[in-house]
């Protein structure tokens, strides 16, 4: 009936039956195939470092490195085009969910492919088929009792006539009494919430205090999964089977996980009153749509499903095959929707594996304080595109030396220059341009022959042999700016041996021993570009185009022969520029310049009606004398004339202007509030001043010549 392999598993479509032969274990050191999934951006707003860094690198470094090891992968991704945020964005630019999602779908996918993520697909979840596949999942989970469906009290704007979950609602967090904690989270304690545990809580549409009013949802009882999820996270041991090695899990991720279970795994629901997403595909289930965190994650699935579509390939191995290892990039606040919710619904699906690897990143910073989107403390791709362009793989290679695998980090323009031009240029740029150009030189481009070899010779290509596994264990354990290091110690390695044996200055004395330093330097030219093609793609390409290099699989590298004697190699360009100062500052400025001074204006004072109003008397007025008051630093005596008298006032102006800068000045002055004695003197009335985000005052006056004594009304 089927041929016997051997390999500890295997999955086999025989007779249109999908046959699988298991043993007890799950061998994933060699997979048959790669799912690489890479967190779905919310498309309601532009890439910034904090994502490249913390998720999308990482998975393009892992894809590319799998395909160069000439693995089957899929890597997949796409626009999140659910959820609260797309909704509250449109409301907010007084537009469609669907426009805001088609804007930032584009733009998004734009930055990818120009930084070189190399998704097979991009595929986004207001399509039609990840549509129909959310819904038949939640259809067929909730045909196999997945679901208690429960009806209860919810917040609801009475304003909007809309039931409030997730970011609809924001209030006291109950954890750590934060303010603008949401309904599903408190971002400053990373705690997970439900609307109904929120103090205080305000309706994000309207502000106003919400109402309680019953509804129904479908809820996921994840507590029912507990023991099984424990022993999958803790033990990598899913079904009596071991499928994956705890130990090669982050320790923070599983640290995660362990709290959320340990902490208790409430029920939550899988559906929302919404009109904005992938409707509920059951009957009595009106005016309300799949949770986003449902929907997500199988836009892995459904984008996978387009891919196999789009390129005559069969999808379910990708998904259901045990010989697949699917791996999670994502951030650290998307962990335990991706190790907890999402297994639990494929688990109790049944036929789908389950995630080998969850590598999550932590978070970047940026200049020493945290990117944030809303405070708009961010450097988007598609700027640094425009502002640096052609130095792609700058940006990947300083994000990549930086990255936050295992704890917080900076990214700092400094930093940034210094990697550019002290490293991608003076090291790894100067040596390819030095073999280039000196083998122009001497031999017309034409590879020489290599004659007698010295142990330092032999010692360098020991190095180079060594290299590609230490690079190749990096990766293979996530490690990937640990594996770029590995790789720029093979360009410091080229850069070192030019440098210590000097060619051009043994030409005029040992031409034949040239032929072998120039022979060995192309040999490792030719290597950086398999061993940098997962980091630098842009880089490599550039550089196997100018050496007329062949080979681009992982097998060959270390291999000291890679480019032939006689074979010509062409002129050398410069593959990377420094980046000076001026780029440096401008982009320090811009960020400074970008900074919406957050500023938490006091609540607006009761509500007055117009009779109150009509009790003010305010004119226009001029100030004729003014006076330091004696011992008082804040006080100016003021003469005013009103157009009615002229008469004292005392204002705490005197921080802000002098006696003698104010002679002249038009002011609003408010006539009929009762005298009183400031530091000795009878002031006659007050001056309205007006006092920006940093505290400094300007007098209110008319714009234009108003009599004095006008009326201010
Ligand atoms: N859209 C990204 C985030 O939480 C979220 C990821 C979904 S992956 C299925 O910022
Ligand atoms: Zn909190």
């Amino acid at each position: 009936m089927f041929e016997k392999i051997n390999t500890n598993n295997f999955y086999k479509k025989t007779k249109g039956l999908s046959i699988f032969v298991l043993s007890k274990n799950i061998n994933m050191n060699n997979p048959k195939r790669y799912t690489i999934t890479a967190a779905l951006p919310y498309a309601n707003g532009p890439l910034h470092l904090g994502h490249l860094a913390g998720v999308y690198i990482p998975a393009d470094i892992y894809a590319r490195f799998m395909r160069l090891n000439n693995q089957d992968v899929a890597f997949v991704c796409g626009s999140d085009e659910h959820g609260a945020a797309i909704t509250l964005r449109a409301k907010k630019e007084n537009t469609t969910p669907q426009e805001i999602v088609d804007r930032y779908h584009e733009l998004n996918k734009n930055v990818f492919s120009d930084l070189g993520i190399s998704f097979d697909i991009f595929h986004r979840t207001s399509s039609d088929l990840h549509k129909e596949t959310a819904a038949n999942y939640f259809k067929e989970l909730a045909e196999k009792g997945a679901f208690t469906k429960k009806t209860s009290e919810q917040y609801y704007d009475e304003e909007y006539k809309q039931f409030l979950a997730d970011r609809y609602i924001t209030g006291d967090c109950p954890k750590c009494n934060a303010e603008g904690a949401y309904g599903d989270q408190c971002e400053k304690c990373g705690s997970d919430l439900s609307p109904l545990e929120l103090i205080n809580p305000k309706s994000t549409l309207s502000g106003k205090t919400p109402i309680l009013k019953e509804t129904s949802h479908w809820y996921l009882p994840m507590g029912e999964h507990e023991e099984w999820l424990k022993s999958w996270v803790k033990d990598g041991v899913l079904d009596g089977k071991k499928v994956h090695n705890p130990k090669e899990w982050k320790n923070q991720v599983v640290g995660q996980c362990m709290s959320w279970i340990d902490g208790g795994l409430h029920e939550r629901a899988m559906t929302r009153d919404l009109d904005w997403g992938v409707k509920v595909p059951l009957k009595d289930a009106e005016g309300k749509v799949l949770y986003v965190w449902f929907d997500a994650p199988l836009g892995y699935i459904s984008a996978t499903k387009q891919w196999a579509k789009d390129n005559d390939k069969d999808w379910e191995p990708y998904w259901k095959s045990e010989d697949t290892k699917l791996v999670h990039f994502l951030a650290k606040d998307n962990i335990v929707f991706h190790t907890i919710i999402f297994p639990i619904l494929l688990k109790t699906f049944g036929d789908h594996i389950l995630p080998n690897n969850v590598p999550a990143n932590e978070f970047l910073n940026l200049e020493g304080k945290k990117l944030s989107t809303s405070r708009n403390w961010a450097v988007w791709g598609h700027e640094y595109l425009e502002d640096f362009e052609g130095k792609q793989d700058a940006l990947r290679y300083a994000l990549t030396s930086i990255m936050p695998e295992s704890k917080d980090s900076d990214f700092t323009w400094e930093d940034f220059q210094a990697r550019n031009n002290n490293e991608l240029v003076a090291v790894f740029g100067n040596f390819v341009n030095r073999t280039l150009v000196l083998t122009q030189k001497y031999y017309d481009g034409i590879v020489p022959e290599r004659g007698e070899l010295t142990d330092f010779d032999k010692e360098v290509l020991e190095e180079l042999k060594a290299l590609p596994h230490k690079i190749k264990k990096s990766v293979e354990a996530y490690r990937f700016r640990e594996a770029m290091g590995e790789a720029m110690n093979m360009a410091r390695l080229g850069n070192k041996y030019l440098a210590d044996t000097e060619p051009w200055r043994l030409i005029k004395t040992d031409e034949k021993r040239v032929k072998t330093i120039m022979n060995i330097a192309t040999q490792i030219t030719a290597n950086l570009t398999i061993a940098f093609e997962a980091f630098l793609p842009f880089t490599t390409q550039k550089l196997r185009e100018m050496i007329g290099m062949d080979k681009l699989d992982w097998s060959f590298i270390g291999n000291d022969n890679l480019i032939e004697v006689g074979h010509k190699i062409g002129k050398s360009e410069l593959l990377f520029s420094k980046i000076d100062n001026a780029q440096i500052e401008a982009q320090v400025a811009k960020l400074a310049n970008s900074q919406e001074i957050e500023i938490d204006f006091p609540k607006q004072k009761d509500t007055i009606d117009f009779e109150d109003f009509t009790k003010l008397d305010i004119r226009v007025g001029e100030i004729i004398e003014a006076e330091k008051v004696k011992k008082a630093k804040k006080l100016l005596k003021l003469t005013v004339d009103t157009g009615l008298d002229k008469r004292i006032v005392v204002s705490g102006i005197a921080e802000h202007y002098t006696a003698e800068e104010v002679i002249g000045q038009k002011v609003s002055i408010l006539m009929n509030l009762a005298p009183r004695k400031i530091r000795g003197v009878e002031s006659q009335g007050m001056i309205l001043m007006a006092e920006n985000e940093k505290g400094e005052l300007a007098f209110v006056a008319p714009t234009k010549d108003i009599i004095t004594g006008g009326n201010v009304s």
